[in-house]
């Protein structure tokens, strides 16, 4: 069993895997960078370590002095959270070759999974829909029009070396496709460094839909129900929910055996989610699998009872499943606000002194965040200063309460997106459930 972890991230989720390592009797080490000496899980770890000034490449990216933590702290294990090393196959394997665990998949599963034109295949041979496209890079415009003709329009040119949906070109017929296949070349070559595109039918009004999964070290594998994540502006996701309200039952079926069945492809262990695009018509095509904890996870947590972060620590431990499929129910519905220290219309940072902090609370309320009065919000690193989390019998329950925790919560001295979760928990389409990936913008809001 691990006696020891060291926590390589910061914020709400060093603090998360904190409050799971105390629960399991596991002694935690924080490592912190200079400017995050007073962050709540630096004085609530049972050691600390400063491993260098605050640029997260001279910190939270510094594998060798993440490293040299867990040595002088004689820990035996390292959780790396999500963003910084959690998805660095070379730091799973330097973890390993320095005889930590590294609690999260193996570094040849983030290879796998990682490369876009490898999880399509692996997923593919698994059973998994992807979208009809070209399975590598297209050289030349005149093969894109040879390709896009097959496949049928609209199509979307993709970066090969993309991600996060940059460089993306969506094309509608045949006289458009040579200038935006130039624009995607030239795009991908100056943010990526790599020219190389691929086409795919374009998914028209697609909602994000992703399973969460959970794997031991002896091939079990287990989903824990969907998230639907299409709530998002440019790439970034604000709102969660699970279960996806409008997802007819064997369509979930479907998605879940799917991902449980990519996951069993790679021999997958810990946890991770696997993506899909989910269109009007209630097709499902893989999108990517994440190769780690993700934000979002406390949603699915309040649907099933289980303890994501418990259970990843215990998978790295090689501890078979505590739970088969049977054992998970969903109950009820579930809504998390991402609150960002940003300006509520621009979305432009905003760091600086909290001095004055409430948190809401009552039957279903739950907040996952680090911060607290008088806590300065840095502006070296990423604006999420808390999760919102509220769990309700029903969807319109959960968004009514959602409201209501908004409207309690107290943070002063910083602006806040919550002014922005509130308008948009009493938006009549979100109300009715009528969100995919173009809501925000449909909104206006
Ligand atoms: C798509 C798509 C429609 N059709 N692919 C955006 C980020 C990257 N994960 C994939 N993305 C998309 N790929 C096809 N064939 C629409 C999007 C997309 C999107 C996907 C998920 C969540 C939010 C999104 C916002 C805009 C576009």
């Amino acid at each position: 069993m691990i006696h020891k972890v060291v926590i390589a991230n910061r914020g709400e989720i060093a603090l998360r895997i904190l409050r799971a390592c105390k629960e399991l009797d596991i002694k935690t080490v924080a490592v912190h960078s200079d400017v995050d000496s007073e962050a709540l899980h630096v004085k609530l770890a049972d050691q600390s370590v400063c491993i260098g000034p605050a640029p997260s490449i001279d910190s939270y990216l510094n594998m060798k002095a993440i490293i040299s933590a867990a040595e002088v702290t004689d820990a035996d294990a390292i959780h790396p959270g999500y963003g910084f090393l959690s998805e660095n196959a070379e730091f799973a394997d330097i973890c390993n070759n320095c005889g930590l665990t590294f609690i999260g998949p193996t570094a040849e599963n983030m290879r796998r999974m990682g490369d876009k034109i490898s999880a399509r295949q692996t997923v593919t041979a698994a059973g998994v829909p992807i979208l009809p496209g070209t399975k590598a890079g297209v050289p030349t415009a005149d093969e894109a029009i040879r390709i896009a003709g097959e496949i049928g329009y609209p199509v979307i040119i993709k970066a090969t070396a993309g991600g996060g949906g940059r460089g993306m070109k969506i094309v509608h017929s045949p006289a458009s496709l040579p200038n935006s296949f130039a624009a995607a070349r030239s795009e991908a070559q100056s943010g990526f460094g790599n020219p190389e595109v691929y086409i795919e039918k374009y998914c028209e009004r697609p909602r994000h839909v992703e399973i969460q999964i959970l794997a031991d070290k002896h091939g079990n594998v287990i989903h824990l129900g969907e998230r639907d994540c299409s709530i998002q502006r440019r790439h970034q996701k604000l709102i969660e929910e699970a279960p996806c309200a409008i997802l007819p039952e064997d369509v979930r079926q479907r998605m879940c055996d799917c991902a449980v069945n990519a996951a069993k492809a790679v021999n997958y262990s810990s946890v991770g989610t696997i993506e899909f695009l989910l269109d009007a018509n209630n097709d499902f095509f893989f999108m990517e699998m994440n190769t780690r904890v993700q934000v979002e996870h406390p949603v699915t947590e309040m649907i099933t009872g289980v303890d994501i972060i418990k259970e990843q620590i215990l998978s790295a431990a090689g501890e078979p499943l505590r739970f088969t499929q049977d054992d998970i129910k969903i109950t009820g519905h579930a809504i998390e606000c991402r609150i960002n220290a940003e300006d509520p219309e621009k979305f432009t940072p905003c760091p600086g002194l909290i001095n004055g902090y409430h948190t809401p609370g009552g039957l279903g309320v739950r907040v996952d965040s680090a911060v607290y009065d008088q806590y300065k919000v840095l502006p070296h690193y990423d604006s999420m200063i808390a999760k919102l989390i509220v769990h309700a019998e029903t969807r319109e329950e959960a968004i009514k309460r959602m409201s209501r925790a908004l409207d309690e919560y107290i943070i002063e001295g910083i602006k806040t997106t919550i002014s922005f979760h509130q308008k948009i928990m009493n938006n009549k389409e979100f109300i009715e459930g009528d969100i995919d990936t173009g809501f925000l913008e449909r909104a206006k809001l």
